[in-house]
């Protein structure tokens, strides 16, 4: 199954909690997560990113070992393949490091992440890894 994301509404959470810090025109974010596969997507025209890998305290703008070792910070061994990603990072959240302002964004976090089989745009940082 294919599924479409389009993200143009402003964040529409309005309570303190960690959703409030997604930014704006985010796509799919894999935030601290592992063994996630995102696979058969269309994402397209968000206005930040179309598909981000982040460490959780970059994520969130916090300092390195932000959460003193409660959680695993880090995205691993994640997968992204088989997505259509364009049209992504042209209106960019200012939270939002303006390098990761592309369809398909890494922080450089973590270990075995990859991608493959991708039609996509733009990407940070290029070449991504591959799975092979
Ligand atoms: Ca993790």
């Amino acid at each position: 199954m294919t599924l479409s994301w389009r993200v143009r509404l402003s964040n529409p959470v309005e309570t303190l909690d960690d959703v409030c810090n997604v930014p704006v025109g985010t796509g799919i974010l894999l935030l601290a997560v592992d063994a996630n596969q995102v696979d058969h997507n269309n994402v397209l025209d968000n206005d930040s990113f179309g598909i981000a890998v982040a460490n959780f305290c970059t994520g969130n703008h916090l300092p390195p070992g932000c959460t003193g070792g409660a959680i695993d910070e880090d995205p691993n061994d994640d997968v992204v393949s088989n997505n259509k990603v364009f049209g992504n990072g042209g209106n960019v959240d200012p939270k939002v490091d303006p390098v990761f302002a592309v369809d398909l964004a890494w922080d450089t976090s973590g270990t075995g992440n990859c991608w493959e089989h991708n039609k996509h745009g733009t990407e940070f940082p290029s070449p991504l890894p591959t799975c092979h």
